[in-house]
C-alpha cells in the first residue's frame, strides 16, 4: 500500500498516455492509449485500464487488458496498427461504451462491456443510418481522437477531430481531408448510429484567427465534461504541449475559449515562456473526484515521444467557472505536499532540463545527446519498476515539487555513472545553495549524503549537477 500519491500516478513501468479519467460509482477509471516503453511508435500495445477508489488516489489497481487490437473487425488484418486514444461513457442502456480510432483509418470503432473495466467486445463503427461508416462518405472528413458524452437529458454526443498545423501535414498520409476544427456528432441512443451529422464546434489554428481561439486553435484530443450548467470542452491546442478548455451552456455550439489548464512543460504557468520540462503531445481531461476537480495529462520520458506516462494535478475552478492553469508537480493526486522525510524515486521529477534548457520530443526522433531523460532498465514490462534519470551532464537540472519539511538533517542521493563533481541542492532555483553533495559516480548505484538544514515549510527541491562526464540519479532521501 502506498501512503502517498506521486506523479506519474501509475507504477513507473506503466506507460498510459491520453488518459480519460471517468468516475463510475466509487471508483475512478483511466482509459488511455498504451505506449510501449522504448517503443518505436505511439500506442503499440492493447488497451489496459487502471482504477482507484475515489477516496484513495495513491493506490491504483490494474484491471488488466480491456480491449485487444485484433478484436476490431474492420482492421484486424492490418499489421502494426496502433490503437489511439480512447474514451468511455456509460450508455443509455447502462452498459459501458469504448470509442477509439484505430490507427489513421479515419473511422471510429466502438466496443461495449457490462462493467467499466471488464473485457470489452467489438460493437461496430460509428455509422450513418444506412450503415456507411462515419468517415467513409464522399464528403466526410477525417475522424480521430473520439470523446464521448452522454448528457443528463439522455442525448449522446461524439466529438472528434485532428487538425495538425500546415507544416505538420506532410507527415501524415490521411485517407480524407481534415475538418476545419473539432467536430460534434449527435448519436442515437444505440450509441453508434448518427442522428445529426458532424458540425465544426471550435476552430483549428487556420480558422481561429480573429476568434477567441486565436493562438490556441484545436489540434486533437477532444473531450467533454460538465460542471454545473456549463459544458467544458477540453482539447490539445495547435501548441501541442497544452490542454486548453472552452465553455458553453450547450454541448454542441457557442463555445468560447477559456484558457490553458496544463502544459507539459509548464509553459504559460505564471507567465513562463521557456519549458521547465521536456514537452510533446498532451492529451487528457478533467474529472470531479470526491469533491475536487483534477486534470489528467501526460509527460514524456526516455528521450523520444513514444514512452508517455500519465500525470494528474488538482485544478482550481474560479467562482465564474474559469480554470487556472495548473502547475506540474511531483505530488499531483496526493492530498497535499509530500512528506519531508523518506526515500523518493528520481522518476517523480516534474522539471528536467539540460544546461541549455528543455526541448520538444518530436515524432521519429531522439533528443540530442546533451539532454537528460527519465528511463528504466531493460525492456517494456508490466511489473518491477526501476525508473531513474539518465544522462545528467554538467548544468543539468532536476526539480521536485512539493515537500512539507518539518525537520531535516540530512539529504542523500543514490547515483551511478562516470562523473565526478557535486550536486547542488536548492529549495528555490538559483537562490542560495542549501546543500552541496560531493560525488564520485561508479558503475554500480552508490549513495552520497550531506547534512542539510532548511526552514520548516512547503518547499520544492532542485538538484543541479556540476562536474564532468555524466551521472544517473535513482533516488534521494530526506532524513
Ligand atoms: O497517442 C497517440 C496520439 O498522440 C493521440 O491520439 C493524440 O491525441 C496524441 O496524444
Amino acid at each position: 500500500m502506498n501512503c502517498q500519491a506521486v506523479n506519474p500516478y501509475l507504477p513507473s513501468f506503466e506507460y498510459v498516455p491520453d488518459a480519460e479519467p471517468r468516475v463510475f460509482g466509487e471508483r475512478v477509471y483511466v482509459y488511455g492509449s498504451h505506449d510501449q516503453f522504448d517503443g518505436k511508435d505511439f500506442c503499440m500495445k492493447d488497451y489496459v485500464c487502471w482504477s482507484a477508489s475515489i477516496y484513495d488516489l495513491a493506490n491504483w489497481k490494474y484491471e488488466g487488458i480491456i480491449y485487444k487490437r485484433e478484436q476490431d473487425k474492420y482492421l484486424s488484418d492490418a499489421k502494426d496498427r496502433r490503437l489511439f486514444a480512447p474514451d468511455v461513457q456509460r450508455g443509455i442502456d447502462g452498459r459501458y461504451y469504448l470509442y477509439y480510432a484505430y490507427d489513421f483509418s479515419g473511422v471510429i470503432g466502438v466496443a461495449v462491456c457490462d462493467t467499466p473495466a471488464g473485457g470489452y467486445k467489438y460493437y461496430g463503427h460509428v455509422q450513418y443510418a444506412d450503415g456507411t461508416f462515419l468517415g467513409k462518405k464522399e464528403n466526410d472528413v477525417f475522424q480521430y481522437d473520439p470523446g464521448i458524452f452522454v448528457d443528463s437529458v439522455g442525448k449522446v454526443y461524439l466529438y472528434s477531430g485532428f487538425c495538425p498545423v500546415k507544416e505538420m501535414m506532410a507527415r501524415f498520409n490521411l485517407p480524407k481531408p481534415i475538418a476545419k476544427g473539432a467536430m460534434v456528432i449527435e448519436l442515437e441512443e444505440d450509441m453508434i448510429t448518427i442522428k445529426k451529422e458532424p458540425t465544426v464546434m471550435i476552430p483549428s489554428a487556420e480558422y481561429a484567427k480573429g476568434t477567441s481561439f486565436e493562438g490556441h486553435g484545436f489540434f486533437e484530443a477532444a473531450s467533454m465534461r460538465k460542471m454545473g450548467e456549463q459544458y467544458y470542452f477540453i482539447y490539445s491546442s495547435e501548441n501541442g504541449h497544452e490542454l486548453c478548455y472552452a465553455t458553453s451552456n450547450k454541448p454542441n455550439t457557442d463555445f468560447v475559449y477559456g484558457g490553458v489548464i496544463i502544459s507539459n512543460g509548464d509553459i504559460g504557468y505564471q507567465g513562463r515562456k521557456e519549458p521547465l520540462n521536456y514537452t510533446g503531445t498532451n492529451h487528457g481531461s478533467i474529472e470531479h473526484i470526491n469533491n475536487q476537480w483534477y486534470v489528467f495529462y501526460h509527460r514524456q520520458t526516455n528521450g523520444n515521444p513514444y514512452s508517455r506516462q500519465g500525470c494528474a494535478e488538482k485544478i482550481e475552478v474560479l467562482r465564474g467557472g474559469g480554470i487556472l492553469q495548473a502547475e506540474m508537480t511531483s505530488c499531483g493526486l496526493n492530498k497535499g505536499p509530500l512528506k519531508g522525510k523518506g526515500v523518493y524515486q528520481a522518476g517523480i521529477a516534474c522539471c528536467l532540463m539540460s544546461k541549455n534548457g528543455a526541448t520538444e520530443y518530436k515524432a521519429k526522433s531522439q533528443v540530442s545527446s546533451e539532454h537528460p531523460f527519465i528511463t528504466q532498465e531493460g525492456e517494456d514490462r508490466e511489473s518491477n519498476p526501476d525508473q531513474y534519470i539518465a544522462n545528467l551532464q554538467a548544468g543539468a537540472v532536476v526539480g521536485f515539487k512539493y515537500f512539507n519539511i518539518k525537520e531535516l538533517e540530512k539529504i542523500s542521493v543514490t547515483i551511478r555513472g562516470n562523473g565526478q563533481g557535486k550536486i547542488k541542492v536548492y529549495t528555490k532555483l538559483w537562490d542560495r545553495v542549501a546543500a552541496q553533495i560531493e560525488i564520485t559516480a561508479m558503475k554500480e548505484w552508490v549513495t552520497f549524503s550531506q547534512p542539510m538544514q532548511i526552514e520548516a515549510g512547503v518547499t520544492s527541491l532542485w538538484f543541479v549537477y556540476e562536474g564532468n562526464g555524466f551521472i544517473e540519479l535513482k533516488s534521494f532521501e530526506l532524513r
